[in-house]
């Protein structure tokens, strides 16, 4: 399939709630949207970088110019027999994998078009059900995190998390179990102690929790195994697990009992699979994480939770918990906690021009 021509919008969408983790806050999004153009149809992706290095050491503006200067002229006017060959072409750059993955994913949306079957299939799905769990921020007080918690649960999600941090962990956890006894809650402290802070999180073994989402550094496995073997609660990697090669040091290691996989993290669906399929190896669970994704990110998350591992209810909510107004026109809504895979081929969006014009606040055009 011979990529013709690609668009690269950056898109700026107020959120309906300010997200509180331990790096930072946010409001609102900015969205790098990518069309690849082949054979009569398009492949969608979204970016997951944000401005700063926060999450991990992309950005932003790095990425626009790296798609738009590197990935877009090394691949278009190219023909590419499956995702494969086009992986491999991208896998000469280090690092860059939330850049590497748009292109990847968009590919795979346009691919699947052109042999008219939905994503999933392609990908070796086996369920279109998918449990969902939601990601509450740090809130100003015990009370408001009580009343997220009670509120998301009575809406149906299947999990609850919540953001810690330092002074912000055992008090929220202890107000969400004693309203919800038995709920699956969990914690994510993106990245925010260190082992001298061993003592609060044994702290949080009282409270059952599904797992402890990366409660320390990124880039560092070593601890986390110290860690695990002193808690009696899981270890959940995010954003340590960014390769399969690191995946299977992390679990070798015991750093994690558990992984969030997450496409747009890993370089795409071909990298996610390869990992999913390691997790199976060590008899790891793992759940799709999100990334305040729009639509066509949360359908690609949704698509990618059809494999078999991805037992633990993920962080793909419902898209009107973040937006007024989607940039796709289906509704991606969980019901009773699960999220149905979009029917159609690809997966399965459309985009919402008028919408995504109205919110374009830079388009490039890019033809070989
Ligand atoms: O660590 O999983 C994370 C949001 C932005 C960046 C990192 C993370 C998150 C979330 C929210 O936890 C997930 C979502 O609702 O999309
Ligand atoms: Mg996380």
């Amino acid at each position: 399939m011979k990529i013709e021509a690609a668009e690269l919008r950056v898109l700026e969408l107020p959120m309906r709630f300010s997200f509180e983790t331990s790096f930072g806050a946010q409001r609102r999004r900015f969205v790098p949207l990518l069309t690849l153009h082949a054979d009569g149809v398009e492949g969608y992706a979204e970016g997951v970088m944000d401005h700063l290095p926060l999450y991990l050491e992309e950005t932003l503006p790095g990425a626009v110019t790296f798609v738009r200067e590197q990935l877009l002229p090394r691949v278009l006017g190219v023909d590419f027999e499956t995702p494969e060959a086009l992986a491999r072409t991208l896998s000469v750059y280090r690092g860059n994998r939330m850049a590497r993955a748009m292109v990847e994913m968009a590919f795979w949306d346009a691919w699947a078009k052109s042999l008219d079957l939905p994503l999933w299939r392609l990908l070796g799905g086996v369920r279109t059900l998918i449990p969902v769990g939601v990601s509450i921020g740090i809130q100003d007080s015990l009370e408001a995190t009580r009343e997220q918690a009670l509120r998301y649960a009575a809406e149906g999600y299947r999990r609850v998390k919540l953001k810690i941090k330092p002074g912000w962990d055992v008090e929220p956890v202890r107000a969400v179990r004693e309203a919800l006894p038995d709920i699956a809650l969990t914690v994510d402290a993106n990245s925010a102690y260190t082992l001298t802070d061993t003592g609060a999180l044994q702290a949080l073994d009282a409270y059952h929790l599904k797992y402890i989402e990366q409660p320390l550094a990124h880039d560092d496995l070593t601890d986390h195994a110290e860690l695990q073997a002193r808690l009696r609660t899981p270890v959940c990697l995010d954003e340590s697990i960014t390769s399969l090669q690191g995946a299977r040091k992390a679990l070798a290691l015991q750093a994690a009992r558990v992984v969030n996989l997450k496409v747009a993290r890993v370089g795409g669906h071909l990298e996610a699979r390869r990992i999913h399929d390691l997790t199976l190896a060590f008899d790891a669970p793992i759940w799709c994480g999100g990334m305040m994704e729009t639509g066509v990110g949360r359908a690609h998350n949704l698509h990618l939770s059809t494999l078999q591992n991805y037992t633990q209810p993920g962080d793909t909510a419902s898209g009107s918990r973040y937006w007024d107004k989607d940039i796709i026109e289906e509704p991606l809504e969980a019901r009773e906690g699960y999220q149905t895979v979009p029917p159609g081929s690809g997966i399965g969006v459309t985009l919402d021009l008028a919408f995504i014009d109205s919110v374009t606040r830079a388009r490039h055009d890019v033809r070989p």
